[in-house]
Formats: C-alpha cells, structure tokens, sequence
C-alpha cells in the first residue's frame, strides 16, 4: 500500500525507500562565523526534527548510516553551543541517521579526553547499534559538506586541515581532534588509552593503536577535510602532560592492557536532553 501521505510516525518503517548514495541536499564550502547572542534554545528552534537525546532521522528516506558523536566535554559550554548550531544542520544534510553524546567529566581533577573516548562509546552502542563512531572534540567546526560523517574500512582521521595548522596536516601520524571508526575498529585496537592524564599525547597513542592493531589511518582531502577551531587558552585543569613522550615509547606494548578493556568509571547522570544526550561520569583520577 502507499502510505507516503501519512506522517511517518504512521508508516511502516519498511516501506520507505533507502536514501540517495549522495545527498542531494549537501553543498561544498561552509562559512563558519560565530554569531553573538546566540542560545541553545535557537539553535532548538532551528533544528525542529531532532528529538530528545539529540536524534534524528531522516524523514522521507531510510539512512544508509547510523553516526554517533561522541565529545569530550568540562567547561566548554559556550564552544558546544556554536558546535551544536553547526553540526545538527550538516549532519541533517548528509541524510544521517544520528545521536549526539556529550561526555562530561565530573569534578576537577585533570581531564582526560581519551579515557573519555572510552566511556562515550560502551555508552552509546548500550543505547543503539551504531555503525560508526565520530570522536569529536568540542571546539572544531567542519568547513565542507563534503566531508561525510561515515566510516570507512579502515579508521579514519577527520580533521586534516584545521585553520590553526595553516590548513595543513601538522604531521604524518597525527590522529587528534576528529576521528572516525566502526565498533569493530574500536574493539580490534582496543579502544583507546586510559591513563592520559592532562594536555597531549593521547592522540598519538590512538594513531599508534590503530596501526598496531594492523590498520591504517584514512584521511579526506585538505579540502574537504577542514575545520575551524574555536580559539581558546589551555583549560584549567589541562596541564601539559611531560609524561607523554616517555609513555609513547612504551605503547606497543601497552596497548592490548589498558585500553577498552580496562575502563572503568561511574556514571553520575544520563540526559535526553533536546539537542544532545549528556552523560556525566566519574573517571577517578591518576594512580
Ligand atoms: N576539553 C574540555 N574541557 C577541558 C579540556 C578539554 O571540554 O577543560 C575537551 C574539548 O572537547 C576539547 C578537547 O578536550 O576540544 C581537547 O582539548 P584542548 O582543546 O585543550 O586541546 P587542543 O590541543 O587545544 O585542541 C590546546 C589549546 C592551548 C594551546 C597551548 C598548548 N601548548
């Protein structure tokens, strides 16, 4: 039967048609500015598909892809406001299925983003059966619609040409800011590491991790692959790590004992909040 004039809430879930291999509703070069005033109620009132949790559903067609982002967050509300305002309506574009996870760390003690990372995706694949990963730092805007929030075969480093490194690749190996995997990628590289404590080097761990794992890293083109990062001083509560170098040393043959693996922590709160799902979480501290 032709259901197509009721609601989709209505129709049977089997019936619409799978979405286009590409979005017809993506452009190419987005300009990124940082209007003042700005509020997450306007960013709510600009965003009228996405249900609480921060879900979304293509409405006429099925998604060929289910995308969970999943940010580290302490302190940077001002930042996820601009992020949410921007990425709600790319990721609509690309014709996702999608959620959005805001992974808070409870307390004061030193951040620790990868081990964040770790608590972001055992608590998503809990909620649904995502089939990639976005790990995204909280203050990076994606420049181009191109750039496609969807896995590949192998792990895949998003954030190429950032406007702080002159819109280049800073080095070969480098993994940070926004990243993309599969649970499965995930799982063989397990996860990422949980005893960075403080600014730098977990990402390199990462990048190590997935070739380790007997991966590679894919990239997207420097033109597709841009971003704008939201300037910014080191936070409190984020100091230098002078560890990191010695602990990159020592990856190879820590990776496979502490990792997804070992994760532990506690969660303090869940959300379904508007535009977002937020989960606090106690993280304990350095040994
Ligand atoms: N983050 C928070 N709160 C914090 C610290 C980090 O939410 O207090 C998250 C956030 O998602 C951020 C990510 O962790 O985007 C990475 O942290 P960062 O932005 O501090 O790291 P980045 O390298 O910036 O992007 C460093 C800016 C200071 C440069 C001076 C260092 N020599």
């Amino acid at each position: 039967a032709n259901l197509s004039h009721l609601p989709r809430a209505h129709r049977h879930g089997d019936d619409m048609p799978y979405c286009p291999k590409t979005s017809p509703l993506t452009g190419g070069p987005i300009h990124v500015g940082f209007p003042s005033g700005l509020s997450l109620a306007e960013v709510e009132r600009k965003n009228p598909l996405v249900v609480r949790g921060g879900r979304y559903r293509p409405p006429d067609c099925e998604a060929r892809h289910r995308t969970a982002i999943i940010i580290p967050h302490r302190h940077r509300e001002h930042h996820l406001k601009f992020l949410l305002y921007y990425l709600h309506p790319f990721l609509q574009r690309q014709q996702l299925s999608y959620g959005v996870y805001i992974i808070h760390q409870a307390g004061n003690y030193t951040f620790n983003r990868a081990k964040l990372m770790n608590v972001g995706f055992r608590e998503a694949m809990r909620e649904e059966d995502w089939d990639c990963l976005f790990f995204h730092d909280v203050d990076l805007i994606p420049e181009d619609d191109r750039n496609m929030y969807v896995c590949d075969s192998n792990p895949k480093h998003a954030a190429v040409a950032m406007d702080k490194f002159g819109y280049k690749l800073p080095y070969k190996m480098y993994f940070g800011g926004v990243s993309a995997l599969t649970p499965l990628h995930y799982l063989k590289m397990n996860g990422f590491p949980n005893n960075y404590w403080g600014w730098g080097g977990e990402d390199d761990d990462i990048g190590l991790r997935v070739t380790l794992a007997g991966m590679y890293i894919t990239r997207p083109s420097l033109q597709v692959g841009r971003y704008k990062m939201i300037k910014h001083k080191l936070d409190k509560g984020n100091d230098v790590n002078p560890k990191r170098f010695n602990m990159l040393t020592k990856t190879r043959h820590t990776w496979k004992l502490d990792g997804m693996n070992t994760a532990e922590y506690e969660i303090m709160s869940r959300h379904h909040l508007p535009l977002y799902t937020n989960i606090t979480v106690h993280i304990g501290t350095e040994e």
